[in-house]
């Protein structure tokens, strides 16, 4: 079950490093705390999912970073962010956004 996972955020380092020459969406990082098991990280997948703005979603339980791509067009703000990870449980420690 673990093992899935681990192997889920080098997936997306690959498919991300392909694909962010040709996107030009905002690429958000946020350090989360609070994130200990396989269910943490699809429960924050699910929550960001819902609010139809984000893409490419990444939760790296090890190094604490959910990482996702805003939809072009749409837009997310911190305070949202914030707010939806906070009311799931888990603490948000930094936020980075990144034009590419
Ligand atoms: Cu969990």
């Amino acid at each position: 079950m673990n093992r899935v996972f681990e192997k889920i955020p080098i997936l997306f380092l690959i498919t991300g490093a392909f694909m962010s020459a040709s996107a030009l969406a905002d690429n958000v990082k946020v350090n989360v705390n609070g994130m200990v098991c396989g269910f943490c990280a699809q429960g924050i997948t699910k929550k960001l999912n819902k609010t139809e703005a984000v893409e490419k979603i990444n939760v790296d339980l090890e190094s604490k970073i959910v990482s996702f791509s805003i939809i072009k067009g749409k837009s997310l703000e911190d305070e949202t962010i914030k707010k939806l990870l906070t009311e799931a449980g888990y603490s948000v420690v930094g936020i980075q956004r990144e034009k590419p």
